[in-house]
């Protein structure tokens, strides 16, 4: 059988990744692609769990690389039950977050060494890498307006503007390295121009596979 596809969605706070998990997957489904959408970190009993561990404000600070550790042990859980299962069955996965968050968030954001994150990722989940990254590119100002009208802020959504303007930088770094792999979305853009140009970037990915 032939193996699915991955595709990873990434961005900042409130570039509009869950409205477009949801776009992404209606528009797969509509080609006759059975689809798994799943969400980082979590997307398993044990690994979800740990995501409210990691999103959950402690009394003690949480060191950078315990937290980094924790990123990638829920990423194996849900690698190794969900992720690699499902493409070996010929379904595409749509992630909403991958280890390109682990790169932005802890390597570029907490300034936690890149080569250390290259080890890990591919000790952990070796080659099972997504195929299309669309990153949701977005004014960290405006993502954070937008987020916030919903909620309280989590442990991580309550870091420092240069937090997120490293990690949005770190995307940026990435994207640019492996423009084969990456497609930039601009999320600046009202909902219909970002649906046009996701499905842009998924009609490419079809064509590759047809
Ligand atoms: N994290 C990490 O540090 N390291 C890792 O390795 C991994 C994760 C895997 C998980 O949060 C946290 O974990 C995340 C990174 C860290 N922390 N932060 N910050 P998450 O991904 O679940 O949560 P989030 O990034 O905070 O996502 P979000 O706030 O839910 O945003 P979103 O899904 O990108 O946005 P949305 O819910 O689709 O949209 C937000 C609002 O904007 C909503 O009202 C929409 O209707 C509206 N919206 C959406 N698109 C538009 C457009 N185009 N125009 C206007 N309004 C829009």
């Amino acid at each position: 059988m032939e193996l699915g596809r991955f595709i990873s969605i990434e961005g900042g706070e409130g570039a509009g990744k869950s409205t477009s998990v949801a776009f992404i997957k209606a528009y797969l489904q509509n080609q006759g692609i059975a689809v798994v959408s799943t969400r980082e970190p979590g997307g398993t009993q044990l690994a979800e769990q740990l995501r409210q561990l990691l999103l959950n404000h402690h009394d003690e600070d949480i060191d950078p690389y315990t937290e980094l550790l924790m990123m990638f042990a829920a990423r194996r859980q849900h690698v190794t039950q969900v992720i690699e299962p499902a493409l070996a069955a010929g379904k595409w996965v749509l992630c909403d977050r991958f280890t390109d968050c682990s790169y932005a968030y802890q390597g570029y954001g907490r300034k936690l060494p890149l080569d250390f994150i290259d080890q890990l990722a591919l000790w952990i989940h070796g080659d099972t890498n997504p195929d299309l990254t669309l990153l949701l590119d977005l004014d960290i100002k405006v993502g954070m307006q937008r987020a916030r009208q919903r909620n309280s802020l989590d442990r991580i959504e309550s870091e420092t503007m240069a937090f997120f303007e490293a990690a949005r930088q770190g995307y940026l770094q990435r994207a640019q390295a492996e423009p084969q792999r990456f497609s930039i979305i601009d999320a600046a853009q009202d909902i219909a121009g970002v649906q046009k140009q996701l499905q842009e970037a998924l009609q490419a990915l079809l064509k590759g596979v047809a």
